[in-house]
């Protein structure tokens, strides 16, 4: 098919914290430069985007700042806006889903199905916190994973490890709002009978996409497929998101992954008054660029609903990515494991491209992959300022030394192979990394770039312009052979520029600065010539386009990873009722920093605080993390359920003195009571350290 134009989605971010740069890395970058190489193609192309600002994280947020969700979107959607802008991240548009517009366009579209008789209307049990008088989310409950004993547990999902949960699940199940334990009550919903498009969904995908989407992309469509499609709630019970647009539906509001990728169109509608030409003509293309963990509902759930709605084009490509480490862990953005770009952009003011670059050059395309500030500092550089940077400063020095600061002639009666050979370089280059960009493959696009640089480099060392310059005394007719040699390198930097530019666009302007040339040079067509800078024109003192990242910059940042991090909650792990709400940047805990509000010493001497010895120690059936612990209390023996089995051996912990938090309510833990608290510091890296008396103190004897 030919498309006469292009519509391009980046993943609506949640407006409940700051973006990192593994969002970057996964879906705005590659999308941004797909974009932009676009646009260099001169071919007709909208980028849209915006603020995620409706769902379960947005009110969890707000729980946990003591906010209000609007005040929780408001503020992070000008800190994601602004990190994008700064990134130069070229969105047409960036909108909101809170905007009315999106209100209407959302409604319509759930009124179209209604109206076409699309959903299922079902009465179901649901969790219900009557405390609170309202239905529980999945992410509001809050509970012990079967799977790994995680107490803190989605309803939805453990994050732990990572198992997909259902509230049903969790043992012990608690509110996240109030921690009462949730009641089951009867809710009426409107559900897409994604089971109905089954056969639909085989034939597109199955068949259709096997060779044209990413292996992983197809692969998790097809397990999801396979493995049977049931209807889904398209409604939820809650007071934050789009209203049920029907007469019987008080307090009912859409789920947030309806609304959320029609806000797409929406966008599209705020931006232009052509925004059905990009939605609804077949020759549009539109390509969703997404995270991993958005696949099903860009690949299955949306495409059945536009597909029922009937209007609209389907997605022709949906190029997900893996996710990004950080210094080898995950990111976890509860316990603030992450690089923030608000941040980089203050610490690194400036070096935009220099992250474009890293994070594309290690980009995620294929499976999860690890960002590390040494790997950060090593590209920079030994690729952009010893192999790019430096061939341009050369070509750029040495046209000033010795062709008099003008772009020389080529000579063609004295090329040799070598100069015709770089020409055919500079001629597939393009070829080359065109055909990476049209498959989204945007890594070996970027190392096309620089391989023409490094070829660039070989070349010019080669041919010692410098060198032969000594030798113009004797045979000055030798300066036809360095006017070639400079010739060509200039015209290879001017092929760079127009090559990186969907990359490294802050770079791509410097050097038409530099070349005295406009920024129409960089359209693609211009690629592969050699004729792009004008013979005997002056050009402009080189200016250095990358700098050196110093061994200080790296320990600095890598020091504040390890400084901003959250210590977990697992300090006092068997005991943690508030649930660990993740999916946001904490607040960052510098190392003496006083965490938890102050409180009187009547609050302190609450706490009975006592020393025992561990007489027992032995793993809990079916929970990873506890020991169940016998304490010599002095008058008595304690049972005591610690989350400490991931840190000591049973046998190793024996004998220990410990403190004793002795007046703790107990609590039950896979069927045993836990009567206290034993005290741990953690340190950094997550090690737990006993908080013992330093000599032996008779058990039972008070702390204080
Ligand atoms: N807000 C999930 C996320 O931020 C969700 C994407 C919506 S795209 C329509 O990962
Ligand atoms: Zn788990």
């Amino acid at each position: 098919m030919d498309f006469k134009r292009y519509l391009v989605t980046a993943a609506l971010p949640y407006a409940n914290g700051p973006v990192h740069i593994g969002h970057l890395a996964g879906c705005y970058l590659p999308a941004d430069i797909y974009v932009r190489y676009l646009r260099a193609q001169k071919r007709d192309v909208k980028f849209v985007c915006g603020s995620d600002e409706h769902g379960v994280p947005i009110t969890i947020r707000a729980m946990k700042e003591g906010i209000t969700p609007q005040d929780v979107v408001d503020k992070y959607n000008t800190i994601i806006k602004d990190s994008f802008a700064g990134m130069g991240i070229s969105f047409d548009i960036y909108s909101r889903t809170s905007n009315k517009i999106h209100s209407e366009t959302s409604q319509a579209f759930f009124t179209k199905l209604y109206n076409d008789g699309v959903f299922e209307e079902k009465e179901s049990e649901q969790y219900y916190d009557e405390s609170k008088g309202i239905f529980l989310a999945d992410r509001y409950i809050v509970g012990t994973c079967p799977v790994c004993g995680n107490d803190n547990a989605y309803g939805d999902q453990c994050e732990k490890c990572g198992s997909t949960l259902s509230p049903e699940q969790l043992i012990n199940p608690r509110s996240a709002l109030s921690s009462a334990v949730p009641v089951k009550r009867k809710t009426k919903h409107w559900y897409f009978p994604l089971d109905k498009y089954e056969g639909w969904l085989k034939e597109w995908i199955v068949d259709g996409k096997k060779d044209q989407w990413k292996p992983n992309v197809y692969g998790q469509c097809k397990s999801w497929i396979d493995s049977g499609l049931q209807p889904r709630a398209m409604t939820r019970d809650s007071n934050w998101g789009v209203p049920v647009p029907l007469p019987d539906a008080q307090g009912k509001v859409l789920y947030v992954w309806f609304d959320a990728p029609i806000g797409y169109i929406s966008a599209t509608k705020e931006l232009t008054n052509q925004w059905a030409d990009y939605w609804c003509k077949e020759d549009t293309k539109l390509v969703h660029f997404i995270g991993k963990d958005n696949i099903v509902f860009h690949c299955i759930i949306f495409p059945a609903m536009l597909k029922a709605h009937g209007s609209f084009v389907l997605p022709e490509s949906v190029p997900a990515n893996e996710f990004l480490n950080i210094e080898g862990e995950k990111v976890s953005t509860s316990r603030n494991w992450a690089v923030w770009v608000d941040e980089y952009i203050k610490d690194f003011p400036d070096q935009q491209d220099v992250l474009r670059y890293v994070l594309c050059a290690n980009a995620p395309e294929t499976k999860d992959n690890d960002f590390t500030w040494k790997d950060f500092q090593d590209r920079t550089n030994n690729e952009l300022v010893s192999i790019f940077g430096n061939f341009v400063n050369r070509a750029f020095v040495l046209m000033h030394k010795l062709c008099n600061g003008r772009m020389p002639k080529l000579h063609a009666e004295v090329m040799d192979d070598a100069d015709r050979a770089l020409i055919h370089e500079i001629e597939s280059a393009k070829f080359k990394v065109q055909a990476c960009l049209e498959n989204y493959k945007f890594r070996d696009g970027l190392y096309e770039v620089i391989d023409l640089a490094r070829k660039g480099n070989k070349y010019m060392q080669d041919k010692q312009p410098w060198i032969v310059a000594k030798s113009l005394e004797a045979n000055p007719e030798n300066q036809q052979l360095i006017d070639n040699c400079l010739h060509l390198c200039l015209q290879l930097a001017a092929n760079l520029a127009i090559l990186v530019n969907p990359f490294l666009p802050y770079t791509a302007t410097k050097m038409c600065y530099m070349m005295k040339v406009v920024d129409r040079m960089l359209e693609w067509e211009n690629a592969g010539k050699t004729d792009l800078l004008k013979t005997n024109y002056p050009l402009r003192a080189p200016e250095l386009l990358f700098r050196k990242i110093e061994d200080s910059e790296v320990a600095a940042q890598v020091e504040k990873l390890r400084a901003n991090l959250v210590k977990s909650t697992a300090t006092k792990m068997e005991n943690t009722t508030a649930p660990i709400v993740s999916e946001t940047k904490a607040e960052a805990i510098p190392e003496v920093q006083v965490k938890k509000a102050e409180i009187t010493y009547d609050d302190f001497a609450k706490i009975d605080l006592r020393v025992g010895t561990i007489l027992k120690a032995e793993k809990v059936e079916k929970a990873d993390k506890l020991l169940k612990l016998e304490l010599d209390m002095g008058t008595e023996i304690r049972t005591v359920v610690s989350g400490i089995a991931m840190h000591f051996k049973p046998e190793d912990i024996v004998g220990k003195q410990v403190t004793v938090v002795a007046n703790l309510a107990p609590r039950k833990m896979r069927g045993i009571e836990s009567n206290g608290m034993i005290l741990m510091a953690q340190n950094a890296d997550g090690r737990l350290i006993f908080v013992s008396p330093m000599e032996t103190a008779d058990n039972g004897s008070e702390v204080k």
